[in-house]
């Protein structure tokens, strides 16, 4: 078997709307038929993913009956457990409906508010039928195109009742959720509430239970702010803080373009899963991006395919960084504590603050040294392109 054959042990999974994906975009239709849920994780588990996730209107339509319903989820169920694919993460559809046009935990309108509970509360129960761990929040529709329409503390504040109330619900069912915030900067909405990964961890110890609360970051999103993905998730670590996270592919400053994970900026993809791999995350590789709107069925299986294969790649680039000799040499000089100041500079202590205030720091020194990141950097690029 190829290195690069994704097994289920590397915990891939791709939602049912990204390889569902029909193609719509603003300006144009679908071009691509409806692939049934059940399909989908059968071929997902030929592939070797781990799960699937869903929203719950990806599976059971808005408007099914009881029965409808019933019938739909344990055709699911029968797919899942023929595949040996698992449903690790679940979500609500908060946007697509024109109810949800103002927002759904933060719209003005109370009754929209209790609407998105009550949608929430369903999707949460199907999400625990189906073995559902971590359950993700995006609020997508949670923003404003004007700050006439409220004062934003107020959106925030909303925000955080609602969250509130499904923590208790969740307590009072037993189900334990691990509950991700996605944050995104901007569309659908002009601008949406929790724009970064750092406003939603800073907003997350304004919650009653924070420690039940983490973050769901995607590649995308920060990177349509032109922020650093990688400083973003490293953040979410060293907060215990990253509960599931989202990859794909996106170049900086346009709309929300979801590509195969790795299609663009392969260095920053790069660190990315060395950061994953190196910190022991054992959450789900979560694929949340779809395929090219000029790809037919086979397109949507390479892109899947893709997304794999290159996560895997990469990840054989970061053991061959770690284990490359001239590469550590490097760190392992611009890192060295060779006046021992490393634990000094750590922790105060007045015998640490003594010995700094009293130091006779060659600054000239310091800035005249090379700090050698030209050549660590050509190194990368070199292991990354194949020519080292
Ligand atoms: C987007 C979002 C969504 C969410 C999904 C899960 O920008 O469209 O990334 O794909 O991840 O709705 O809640
Ligand atoms: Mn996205
Ligand atoms: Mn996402």
């Amino acid at each position: 078997m190829s290195q690069y054959q994704p097994k289920k042990s590397d915990l891939f999974t791709f939602g049912l709307w990204t390889v569902g994906n029909i193609g719509r975009d603003p300006f144009g239709t679908s071009v691509r038929d409806t692939i049934a849920p059940t399909r989908i994780v059968t071929k997902l588990g030929e592939l070797g993913a781990y799960g699937v996730n869903l929203h719950d209107n990806d599976l059971v339509p808005i408007d099914a009956t009881p029965a409808e319903r019933d019938r739909i989820v344990s055709d699911f169920k029968k797919a899942l457990a023929d595949s040996g694919v698992v449903v690790p993460m679940a979500t609500t559809n908060l946007f697509y409906d024109p109810a949800f046009k103002d927002g759904a935990f933060t719209s003005s309108d109370p009754k929209v508010r209790a609407y998105a509970l009550q949608k929430t509360m369903s999707a949460m129960d199907l999400g625990a039928e189906l073995g559902a761990k971590v359950y993700v929040f995006w609020g997508g529709r949670e923003g404003v195109e004007t700050d006439a329409s409220k004062d934003a503390r107020d959106g925030i504040k909303r925000y955080r009742e609602c969250l509130n109330y499904l923590e208790e619900y969740d307590t009072a069912k037993g189900y334990n959720y691990k509950f991700a915030l996605e944050p995104k900067p901007n569309e659908p909405r002009g601008d949406i509430y929790l724009p970064t990964v750092g406003s939603a961890i800073g907003f997350i110890s304004t919650l009653e239970k924070p420690e039940r609360f983490g973050v769901n970051p995607e590649y995308a999103h920060e990177t349509m702010s032109g922020l650093n993905f990688v400083h973003a998730v490293a953040q979410a670590l060293d907060a215990g803080k990253l509960f599931h996270i989202d990859l794909n592919g996106q170049k900086p400053g346009r709309y929300d373009q979801d590509y195969r994970f790795g299609a663009e900026d392969i260095k920053a993809n790069f660190f990315l899963v060395k950061l994953l791999e190196d910190s022991g995350y054992a959450g789900s590789r979560h694929f949340d991006a779809h395929a090219y709107r000029t790809e037919d069925e086979e397109g949507v299986w390479d892109f899947a395919r893709g997304c794999m294969r290159t996560y895997l790649v990469l990840k054989e680039k970061a053991r061959l960084f770690n284990a490359d000799p001239e590469i550590q040499a490097i760190l392992k000089e611009v890192h060295s504590d060779a006046d021992g100041y490393a634990e000094s500079a750590a922790k105060y202590t007045p015998t640490s603050q003594q010995r700094i205030a009293n130091a006779d720091f060659n600054r000239e020194q310091m800035g005249r040294r090379g700090y050698k990141y030209e050549r660590l950097d050509q190194l990368t690029i070199d292991l990354l392109l194949g020519t080292r």
